[in-house]
């Protein structure tokens, strides 16, 4: 079905900055319409997002990008078939030319790919989910299958890059119902699992004097916390208090985000990580031990980039030694990037990968890191952003197409709780089907 038009203009994003909002419409009459995100804490190989730099948003307008879509990539596009994703991103991706969509910006691409897939959706009277799974399955051969829907990953607590003065690490998050294998909790029950463990962990927090403002993923965001292990104790209580089982009912997972905390090489060439909180520094293979003591001490069931970005040796150390006992996630190592995927399979440096469309810029591309996942039996986890999200859900249909593992979304904030919205209302159509 030919595109017939295609325009972006700039909107405002979960941090009060802008995003791009992309329409295109077919030659039937559909519509389809998407905005993309960006992170504050991005790996350093994510696919490029092109701000302007100038006065307007503290340097993060998004008008450049917005002109990309509305001259060059309009152009390439106008008359194409929409159905046809692929050619549309491949398109879109020699037009650009550069290795990191730094020409037109993956905002601007993204932008106009996942609108093209909304658009295609609604013209063959799909559901993005259906139309995108047909396009696994069909683009890269993946065997058919019954849906799996996937579980939330909740951001309770955050730090890092994503608060002022909590701890070190970036995410501590709660998983509900990932054990269950009689599938007894729908995801209906898991949200609301989730959502009594974090009301909960406020009244926790409270007691121990700390305050329970929220960061930019919508978790706690407590100032002062002298010690960087300190929420799990927290969060375990919460668990218990909102009449759960942790271990069972719930389980552990964290993203410490240690690109951000990488502080030059001060011996020789050993890369060092600096915990501020604890007043010390860790050569790679300390980080290592220091999170296996989590691993021994609470029910954890992933950890996400406990190394820096290019820290591969050590990866390969890690997953030899904590492999086995929770599942070693790779973000900002991956960058949802197929090249970056293969290596670490080949060097079998992790067992999981988180997702971000736009850490790579394409739906088509995507989806190729998907199925290059699944073939490796690596978990996929589906995620947000920190930076500058928006209501767009696109992500959740992702996850269901090709069922993920997980989603990791904060379960408050508005542009957070719409991913669950759209995850508990896919729930019910797939039930009606
Ligand atoms: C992460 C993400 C999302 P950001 O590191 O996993 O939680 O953060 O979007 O800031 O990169
Ligand atoms: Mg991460």
């Amino acid at each position: 079905m030919t595109i017939t038009n295609l325009f972006a203009r700039e909107i405002l994003n979960s941090g009060a900055t802008c995003s791009l909002l992309v329409t295109v419409l077919l030659k039937d009459g559909a519509i389809g319409k998407a905005s993309v995100p960006f992170g504050v804490s991005a790996g350093s190989h994510e696919a490029f997002v092109l701000f302007d730099e100038d006065k307007r948003y503290a340097g993060k307008g998004m008008l450049k990008a917005v002109e990309n879509v509305n001259t060059e990539i309009r152009s390439a596009l106008l008359g194409k078939d929409a159905y046809d994703q692929k050619q549309i991103d491949e398109k879109m991706i020699a037009l650009d030319g550069a290795q990191n969509k730094s020409r037109l910006g993956a905002n601007a691409i993204l932008g106009a790919s996942l609108a093209v897939a909304r658009a295609a959706a609604a013209s063959q009277k799909m559901e993005l989910y259906e139309h995108l799974k047909t396009l696994l399955t069909t683009n890269y051969q993946l065997p058919t299958t019954n849906y799996v829907l996937p579980k939330p990953m909740i951001v309770v607590i955050e730090g890092g890059k994503h608060a002022d003065n909590s701890t070190d690490f970036q995410e501590y998050l709660i998983v509900p119902s990932i054990n269950d294998k009689r599938g007894l909790f729908s995801v209906k029950e898991s949200v609301r699992a989730g959502a009594e463990v974090y009301l909960e962990l406020k009244n926790v927090l409270k007691e121990r004097g700390y305050n329970t403002n929220v960061g930019n993923e919508g978790a706690y965001a407590p100032y002062g916390m002298q010690l960087n292990s300190e929420p799990w104790d927290l969060i375990m209580e919460a668990i218990e208090r909102a009449g759960y089982s942790p271990g069972k009912d719930i389980m552990l997972a964290a993203d410490p985000a240690v690109s951000e905390l990488v502080a030059g090489t001060r011996e020789g060439d050993l890369m060092q990580y600096q915990l501020k909180k604890e007043n010390r520094f860790l050569k790679s293979e300390e980080l290592v031990s220091y999170f296996e003591g989590w691993l021994d001490s609470y029910p954890f069931i992933s950890l996400e980039d406990i190394l820096g970005e290019d820290d591969w040796d050590n990866w390969v150390f890690a997953q030899a030694r904590l492999g086995g006992k929770a599942r070693l996630i790779g973000d900002d190592l991956l960058v949802t990037n197929p090249a970056r995927l293969k290596k670490a399979i080949a060097l079998k440096a992790c067992n999981g990968i988180l997702i971000k469309l736009n850490q790579i810029g394409t739906v088509s591309e995507t989806l190729e890191t998907i199925a290059i996942a699944k073939g490796a039996g690596f978990w996929t986890i589906v995620s947000h952003r920190g930076g500058g999200e928006t209501n767009d859900t696109g992500m959740i249909d992702m996850a269901v197409a090709c069922n993920c593992q997980m989603v990791k979304v904060g379960i408050s904030r508005g542009e957070r709780v719409e991913k669950y919205n759209r995850l508990m209302e896919i729930e019910e159509k797939i039930a009606n089907d």
